[in-house]
Formats: structure tokens, sequence, C-alpha cells
């Protein structure tokens, strides 16, 4: 028979095949042993050197595309088998889609802060939560027997020595970075802190503070500057218009010090419960770094200036999105954390 034709009719036969039943009929008519096409492969020696060439050539090729059909027809046999058989199997039902996990509140918090005080170029600096007395009080003009050490209830960890603690404030990590760092500088530090003190809706035993510092040279950096910069945080992080005041304020490591109200934006300014009906929110402490925190690192106060603040990032957390009890953060209960 004419190879071409074979080729075309096997190509027919091949199509026609309902099941991969016919198939193989189909296959053994013209490839099996006692195939068309074997025969004529078989046959290929009785020709003439130069016939057998062309022939051999072309039959070869054919019996590659005949193979390369029925293999593909034989998958879509196969393929429509596999549907029939599992009837229950609906390729069109929606999938169940996975329980993904989301960020926790407070990470939201952090990112935010960290976000903004970056694009005013501030760096991001870590400490450690197990602190030395020295970096936590001593370095931080608070020595042994000064009546600040008892703005904290400390854990610590060797109570017969008093050396470690966990520590009660992100202060520390000023003097660690300022150690090893030459100003002008300015850098946030974000972490959890620990204060051995009763819980209630705005008081946790462990919780999370930014402190923040900025030194230059003497008089270059002022309580002005640190007015604008907090001004312009306030309005990145709240997204709203709000104001802040200065009230004087103690603690040893700043002077002068302050603590820092923010116009109430539950209510903007007008009065409710969030804010006591005063309008005002206490939010944060801060001051110009003391003179012997600066000697402490090494530095001149006579040459050097500058501030330094804390802010709790759960009270943020709570005025951004409304919380009404600080422990909530830390409950681990799905109906809090799955609104963010
Ligand atoms: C300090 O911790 C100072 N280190 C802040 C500071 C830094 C002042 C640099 C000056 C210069 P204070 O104890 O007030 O200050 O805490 C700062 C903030 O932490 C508070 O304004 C409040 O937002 C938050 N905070 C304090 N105690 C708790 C608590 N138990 N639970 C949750 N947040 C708290």
């Amino acid at each position: 028979m004419d190879l071409k034709k074979l080729k075309i009719t096997a190509q027919k036969d091949i199509k026609s095949a309902q099941n991969l039943a016919e198939l193989n009929n189909v296959f053994k008519k013209y490839l099996g042993k006692k195939g068309e096409l074997t025969r004529i492969l078989r046959s290929l020696k009785d020709l003439p050197i130069k016939k057998r060439k062309t022939q051999g050539k072309l039959a070869n090729q054919i019996k590659k595309d005949l193979e390369l059909i029925i293999q593909e027809r034989k998958d879509k046999l196969q393929d429509a088998k596999y549907k029939i058989q599992n009837t229950d199997f609906d390729i069109t039902a929606p999938g169940k889609s996975p329980v993904l996990g989301h960020l926790h509140p407070l990470t939201l918090v952090r990112r935010k802060v960290a976000e903004i005080f970056q694009s005013m170029g501030f760096t991001i600096v870590q400490g450690p939560e197990v602190e030395t007395e020295w970096y936590n009080f001593d370095a931080l003009n608070i020595p042994k027997e000064h009546p600040a050490r008892d703005l904290w209830d400390t854990f610590w960890l060797k109570p017969k020595n008093k050396k470690l603690l966990l520590r009660t404030h992100t202060s520390p990590v000023q003097i660690r970075y300022m150690e090893k760092n030459q100003p002008p500088l300015r850098i946030i530090v974000p972490g959890r802190i620990f204060r051995h003190e009763a819980t209630d809706a705005s008081h946790e035993i462990n919780f999370y503070q930014v402190e923040g510092l900025m030194i230059d040279k003497k008089g270059k950096i002022t309580v002005a500057n640190f007015k604008a910069i907090i001004d312009e945080f306030f309005k990145g992080f709240f997204e709203k218009q709000t104001k802040i005041r200065l009230r004087p304020s103690y603690f040893p490591f700043v002077e002068p010090g302050f603590e820092i109200d923010i116009s109430c934006v539950n209510c903007l300014g007008k009065g409710c419960s969030v804010c006591a009906q005063t309008g005002w929110v206490e939010i944060l402490g801060a001051g110009m770094v003391h003179p012997n925190v600066l000697k402490a690192v090494g530095l001149n106060p006579k040459f050097w200036q500058g501030f330094a603040f804390g802010v709790g990032m759960d009270r943020l957390a709570m005025l951004k999105y409304k919380i009404n009890d600080i422990r909530l953060f830390y409950s681990n209960d799905l109906r809090f954390l799955q609104q963010f």
C-alpha cells in the first residue's frame, strides 16, 4: 500500500477509536507484529538500495507520527474514562481556602511607627530584653538609692545580687547605642518591656514601647525640634489633624522633662470617655537628654545636646483602633484578633 495513504487511513482509524480497546486494535492493525506498517518496514530490505533509502526514511517517520498520535488519543480516552468513573469529583466545586494568618495589631502599629520615623531619617535599633542594672538604671542617672527607682517595680532575675533584670523601659538602648556610635544620631527603639505591677484596662506587666533619641551639636536640637518631629509622627500615625501639648514632668534621665498629651483622636478634643471628658490623652514621656546621661557614654554635654522620648505602643494601638482594654492584645482571643 502507498505509505501516504496508509498514514491517512491510520489517522482516521485512530481518531474514530472510541475506547482503549478499540485503540489497541488500531495499534495492532498498523504497528502490531503483523501490522500493515510493520510489514512494509520488514519488506524494505528487498527493495533496491535507492528506493530502500527513501521508502525507509518515510516509513520510519510515519511510524513515529502514528505512535505519537496513538499516545495522544490514549491520554484523551484515559481522561474521559477517569471522569466517568469518578462522578463524585466535581471540578467546578469551589476549593477549600486555607485559613491565612494575619498580623497582630501591635505588629501593625510597630510597622507604622517604624515607617513614619524612617521617613524622617531615623534608624531602627534593638536592644536586649534582659538588662543589667547599669544600663536600665545607673547609666540613666538613676543611682542605687535614688527614689526614682520606685517608679518601676522591677522583675529581678537574680534577686540575691540584683544584677540582671527584665528591662523596665526601652531607654537602656539609648546608652548601648551611644556607647558605640558617635553623634549626630537619630534612632528609634521599638521593643518589649516588663513591669511588676497590677494589671488593669490600661496597664500590663508586659507591653511595648518605642524609644526615640536624637543628638547633635549643642544648640542644633531643641525642644522645638522635638515638638515638630512628634507632631509629624502623630499626624502620620493617626492620619488625622492632631494637637499636642507639653506638660512639665520628671524623669531622671532628662532635663527639662515633660509628658506629652495628644488631642483626643476619638472626639477630636470635644471630650469623651476615652479622654475622661478632658479632650486630651496622656501618651508619651520625653525631655532633653540629661548631661549626666551624656557623660555616662563619654559625650561632653558642653558640645552635644538632644532629646529623647518613650511612648507606649499598646496605648497608641488602643487609641488608633479604639480598644478599651490593653489585656485584649495578649489574650489570644480570635474574636478580637480577627478584626485586624
Ligand atoms: C518611661 O518609661 C520613660 N523611659 C519614657 C521616657 C523616655 C521619658 C525618654 C523621657 C525620655 P513611662 O513610665 O511614663 O516613661 O512610660 C512611657 C509610656 O509607656 C507611657 O506614657 C505609657 O504610654 C506606657 N506605659 C507605661 N506603663 C504602662 C503599662 N503598665 N502598660 C502599658 N503601657 C504603659
